[in-house]
């Protein structure tokens, strides 16, 4: 269990030293401003923090480490991910930004390029272990710097226990099956028409769905276990004989099945057949003679 009033009496003693140490690195960092070679907008002279997971939007997950700022060393600082790249203007919910405890610029507008280097601090927004809130629990020193396409801050580490961090930006990474053109992350998510590129991996049939997909089989075939892979469904092998009964030979073939005559019914048929038709012949063949033999009887009558 975290020892709260163990914070609160470090909280006073540390935001001394960190009034201390900020303002010595601020009056460098100003100073160093009116000259070009040490302007913190030059990207040699900031580091870039680029964890999307920084954003507002983000909601912390228990099985990830969350973001601590506590050991960020005095510098100038610049946000660069596709969640957003500035530090929020109000006080965020707790437990977002990949932390715990969120903390968030007492600004009301950022500055503009012609303000130069603005001092100011930043609030940590505290959740007691009774669920107390406080969007100002304590503050630290923040200085900021518009350079024209992007702000730049001067942050330090406050030595408060862990786990809290600076807040950059709003937004979230697009949901699963969903892409966006600012590197999938919102605004802007569509769904993926998977079925469209040929990544459904879909043996036979695809049908797209928003967010997601399914396949499908053709008849005759199944869907595997795996929901993606067709096989022939033998139909032979049902526990009804799917021919009629006379015709029990059941042929499983890919996508369907065949019924065959049994050898010996083959056999009888032809063998019926090939009888009825010299029986057929042979009484044509009488009627023939016959005929004959009447006209040669009229023929000695006269
Ligand atoms: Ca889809």
């Amino acid at each position: 269990m975290t020892d709260y009033s163990t914070m609160f009496h470090l909280v006073t003693y540390t935001e001394k030293m960190d009034a201390l140490f900020f303002l010595i690195a601020t009056l460098f960092a100003v100073a160093g401003a009116t000259t070009p070679s040490s302007d913190p907008c030059d990207s040699q002279h900031h580091t870039v923090l680029s964890d999307p997971l920084r954003s507002v939007g983000h909601v912390y997950q228990a099985d990830q480490a969350p973001i601590c700022d506590r050991n960020l060393a005095y510098g100038w600082y610049r946000f660069d991910s596709p969640a957003g790249n500035e530090i929020p203007l109000s006080c965020p919910p707790a437990n977002r930004c990949g932390t715990h405890t969120t903390v968030w610029l007492n600004l009301t507008t950022n500055p503009s390029v012609n303000d130069g280097v603005v001092l100011t601090n930043g609030c940590a927004h505290f959740v007691t272990s009774g669920g107390t809130e406080n969007c100002c629990a304590w503050r630290t020193n923040v200085a900021v710097k518009n350079c024209s396409s992007y702000l730049v801050y001067a942050l330090g580490h406050s030595r408060h226990q862990c786990a809290y961090a600076f807040c950059a930006g709003t937004e979230i990474h697009c949901p699963v099956g969903y892409l966006s053109p600012n590197a999938n992350f919102t605004p802007g998510c569509e769904d993926i028409d998977e079925c469209a590129i040929g990544t459904s991996g879909c043996s036979q049939l695809c049908e797209n769905t928003e967010g997601s997909y399914y396949c499908r089989c053709a008849s005759g075939y199944q869907l595997g276990s795996d929901n993606h892979t067709c096989t022939d469904i033998n139909e032979c092998e049902g526990g009804d004989d799917i021919c009629a009964s006379i015709y029990s030979n059941c042929v499983n073939v890919a996508g369907g099945y065949h019924c065959y005559l049994p050898w010996w019914i083959t056999l009888v048929s032809v063998s019926v057949g090939v009888a009825v038709i010299v029986i057929i012949i042979i009484f044509a063949g009488c009627i023939f003679i016959s005929k004959c033999g009447t006209r040669n009887r009229v023929i000695a009558t006269h």
